[in-house]
């Protein structure tokens, strides 16, 4: 039997420049508090993306609820249901209510022409998600926005490495959060980062972090304690180094599984719209029936697909009242992410493929 196959892992510098980093920490006794390797781990993130300032923090979820609580406002924030549940429970964690708009069920955003109408005298913030690494309309949700005066937060939890002509991605919305978790493009192991180009929300999201303090005397914000740690960061910033080779890998795994599954004009890709970063590879079979059958036959084979992102969000009772969204359940029921990482040989690939174009049919 092979060794398993999961859907991503990460990509880790050698350990030995982790341990460097590491050693410093542990001469200064320096571990957490915004030490000197956040900064350097935020300096050198920002310096690569060619962005003016991120605040990081311990988890993509948190970063979530930390732009939230930076806008200042409760109540209905849209968002779209084809996405991960932190998406939606940070919403909620902060008092909010989630609002979805349908998805497009060629890129598998948000669709942005849809968004007008779902707007309220209630509606505080629109929270589209970068589905996959593969951008949202700008434009649209940008006019939008503008028009009625509602700031956008960005789910850009996948979209490390993601550019929007040429400038990265991060530089949209009035704030973009994205996660540094184990599974995503750069990882800290649990990490988060979040952009905004506004001086002032960068300075709040900073207090928030930090328990509401302000030059740790006076609270003057509802803060918790959401910050990064040394180790985390020493991770990072030993990761980022790798950053553009996995990149390009993921990028050229990417075309291969699609070359093959292309044989299948059943199967359909997700439609890449601008500077996507390749760090999931979705195929949408014909009906849930075909993608089940592929999830037992690379099953049994020790590879491990997800289906990412199922059930549709909207479909979680407990959490929210139902309200149909037929494109994003449409779409949940019968997509797959298939293994793509940077421990993967070209070999897997197009053992992969040629496994699930087999079943497939
Ligand atoms: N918004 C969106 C749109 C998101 O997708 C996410 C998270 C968030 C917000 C929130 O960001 P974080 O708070 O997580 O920073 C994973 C991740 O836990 C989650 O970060 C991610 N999205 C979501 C899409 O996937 P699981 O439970 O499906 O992954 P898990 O732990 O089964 O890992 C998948 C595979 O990765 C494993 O089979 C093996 C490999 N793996 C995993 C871990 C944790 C490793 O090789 N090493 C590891 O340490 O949720």
């Amino acid at each position: 039997m092979r060794k398993p196959i999961y859907v991503t892992m990460p990509t880790l510098a050698p350990l030995e420049e982790v341990n460097e980093l590491m050693q410093g920490i542990w001469e200064s006794g320096i571990m957490t508090h915004n030490g000197p390797l956040v900064q350097r781990f935020e300096k050198e993130v920002c310096e690569y993306l060619k962005v003016p300032q991120m605040v990081s923090c311990c988890n993509g979820t948190l970063a979530l609820q930390m732009a939230i609580k930076a806008i200042g406002k409760q109540g209905e924030i849209i968002t779209s249901p084809f996405t991960f549940i932190a998406t939606i429970s940070s919403i909620m964690w902060e008092h909010c209510t989630p609002v979805f708009v349908d998805i497009d069920p060629k890129t598998l955003d948000i669709d942005a022409s849809k968004i007008e109408e779902k707007i309220t005298c209630h509606t505080v913030a629109i929270m589209p998600v970068h589905v996959f690494g593969n951008n949202c309309d700008f434009e649209a949700i940008d006019a939008v926005a503008k028009a009625h005066n509602i700031p956008v937060i960005y789910d850009a939890c996948h979209s490390v490495g993601a550019t929007y002509k040429g400038e990265s991605v991060f530089k949209q919305g009035t704030i973009s959060v994205t996660s540094f978790h184990a599974t995503k493009m750069l990882n800290t192991a649990e990490g988060g980062g979040i952009f905004t180009l506004n001086k002032e929300i960068d300075e709040k999201l900073r207090r928030i972090r930090f328990f509401g303090f302000e030059n740790h005397a006076d609270i003057v914000e509802d803060g918790f304690n959401g910050k990064m740690t040394e180790a985390h960061a020493a991770i990072g910033i030993a990761n980022l180094r790798y950053l553009d080779k996995a990149l390009e890998d993921r990028k050229e795994k990417y075309a291969r599984y699609k070359e093959i599954l292309g044989q299948n004009p059943e199967i359909a890709f997700q439609k890449i719209t601008t500077g996507c970063n390749y760090s999931y590879f979705p195929a949408i079979f014909k009906d849930e029936e075909i993608a089940l059958k592929v999830v037992a036959a690379l099953n049994a084979e020790n590879i491990f697909p997800r289906r990412y992102f199922y059930p549709s969000v909207n479909t979680f009772t407990k959490l929210v009242p139902y309200v149909p969204m037929p494109k994003s359940e449409d779409i949940a029921s019968r997509i797959l992410c298939l293994p793509l990482h940077v421990r993967m040989s070209m070999q897997d690939i197009e053992e992969i493929a040629e496994l699930t174009l087999k079943t497939s049919k």
